[in-house]
């Protein structure tokens, strides 16, 4: 019987454990902690970093796993680089569950950036109403754009101030809709959004609302990866699995 270990934080990885379960197959699914209430999932969980690639080499001998399905998000590029070292180590055969980038489509006005610091960089311009649905762990590096009204979306509370004197927060955890965004972005005059290419239906309603109401959109491409196995839909990644 496969001991899968899953890496996951995403739509797809909720998606997977749940599949998992409902075809009779166990295993364990792995957060890193970063909000307090981690959504529920159907197979056992655990939660925390492992201690890098060593710390994770070890979690799988330790706890005999077979094979590691890296489901994180396109931006959790260094868990996923770790997985690919630990599963080298160990000899465990490794495969990623990953959603293809957006792509712009008929009415889109994207500025694509490489990166977080190329989003600042597009930022160092004339007073807007912006849209920072990026989450929590990078607002500290779009500080030196105060001149902006930023609306952000947080996951959980932001301990103390938030880096900008001119912001306010949303609490509230994905999937979103678009019409939710439409009628946030309209209420609050937004008029530019920045936004992660993470591809997938749980942060696209934003991607969606803008080209309904004609805004800009900068757009974070996502970090290099290294090369490994890869999958877009979970029944070829339980097939992988059970084969
Ligand atoms: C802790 C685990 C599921 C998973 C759902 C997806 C969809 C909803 C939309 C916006 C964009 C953002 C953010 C986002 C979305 C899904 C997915 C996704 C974007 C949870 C979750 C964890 C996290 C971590 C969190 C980050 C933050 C990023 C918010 C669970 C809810 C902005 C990414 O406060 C923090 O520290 C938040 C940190 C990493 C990015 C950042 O840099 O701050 N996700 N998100 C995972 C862990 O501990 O291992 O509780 O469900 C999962 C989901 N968030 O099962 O349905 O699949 O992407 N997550 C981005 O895409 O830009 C919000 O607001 O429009
Ligand atoms: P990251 O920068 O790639 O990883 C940093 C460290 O966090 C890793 O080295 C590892 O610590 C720990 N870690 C990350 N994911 C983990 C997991 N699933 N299980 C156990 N430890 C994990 O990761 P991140 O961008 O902070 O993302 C963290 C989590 O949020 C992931 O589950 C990801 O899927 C989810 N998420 C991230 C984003 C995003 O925009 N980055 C969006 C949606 C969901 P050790 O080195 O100690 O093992």
């Amino acid at each position: 019987m496969p001991n899968p270990l899953v890496l996951g934080g995403t739509t797809e990885a909720t998606a997977l454990c749940r599949a998992m379960a409902e075809q009779g197959l166990t295993g364990t699914i792995s957060f890193a902690g970063r909000v307090e209430r981690p959504v529920r999932q159907p197979l056992p969980q655990r939660v925390g970093g492992f201690g890098g690639v060593e710390g994770l080499a070890a979690y799988i001998r330790e706890n005999k796993v077979t094979h590691l399905i890296d489901a994180t998000h396109p931006f959790a590029a260094q868990m996923s680089r770790n997985a690919v070292e630990a599963c080298a180590l160990t000899g465990t055969p490794l495969i990623a569950l990953t959603r293809a980038p957006w792509q712009p489509q008929e009415g889109d006005d994207w500025t694509r950036v490489p990166d977080i610091a190329g989003a600042v960089g597009a930022l160092d311009c004339p007073a807007a109403r912006v849209m920072l649905a990026v989450g929590r762990m990078h607002l500290a590096e779009f500080a030196p754009n105060p001149q902006h009204f930023y609306l952000l979306r947080l996951v959980d509370p932001v301990q103390g101030d938030l880096p900008f004197p001119d912001a306010h927060a949303i609490i509230d955890r994905g999937p979103f809709t678009t019409e939710n965004d439409s009628a946030l972005m309209q209420e609050h005059r937004i008029d530019l959004v920045v936004s992660k290419n993470a591809g997938g239906t749980g942060a696209q309603a934003k991607i969606t609302a803008a080209r309904q109401l004609r805004l800009p959109v900068i757009m974070i491409d996502r970090p290099a990866l290294p090369d490994r196995a890869e999958a877009h839909d979970v029944q070829s990644v339980i097939d992988w699995l059970v084969h």
